[in-house]
């Protein structure tokens, strides 16, 4: 993946309170073109290697238990700028904190159950995005 896509999850209360129609269309919207989705679940071992990097922090282990609570929505997505553009449409981590017309504000249910991912660096959504997707299944 170069410089124009970023990865992204749909999570678990996402998805549980009925968003995954109207974040999906939010994307749309803002010019991100879906390169690859999949509707799936995350096991307790995916789920701690995704996010091995907080493996330390205090919160580790609710995050852990919460993306394995139900189905995700994983894609890999595509737009000039995308990593930067992303991280501004879903908004700042506590929804609290996000700017009005964000992802999270709308969606996010708290700091930690807050709607949806995006990646952080190019080479981020890159390691992301294989994570979940081969290369056959990404378009
Ligand atoms: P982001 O998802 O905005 O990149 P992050 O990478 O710092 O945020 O953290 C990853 C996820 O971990 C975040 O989306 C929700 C959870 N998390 C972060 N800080 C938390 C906290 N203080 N309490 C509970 N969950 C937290
Ligand atoms: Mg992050």
């Amino acid at each position: 993946m170069s410089g124009n896509r970023t990865f992204t999850m749909l999570k678990p209360d996402a998805i549980e309170n009925g968003h995954m129609g109207k974040i999906i269309d939010m994307i749309i919207q803002a010019g991100f073109s879906i390169k690859a989705m999949k509707f799936t679940r995350l096991t307790k071992e995916q789920a701690k290697k995704f996010y091995e990097v907080h493996a330390e922090r205090p919160f580790y282990s609710e995050l852990v238990e919460y993306m394995t609570s139900g189905p995700i929505v994983a894609a890999i997505l595509e737009k000039e700028n995308a990593v930067a553009d992303f991280r501004t449409l879903i908004g700042a981590t506590d929804p609290a904190e996000a700017a009005e017309g964000t992802i999270r504000k709308y969606y996010a249910e708290s700091k930690g159950r807050n709607a949806i991912h995006g990646s952080d660096s190019d080479e981020n959504a890159d390691i992301e995005g294989k994570f979940y997707f081969t290369p056959a299944e990404i378009f």
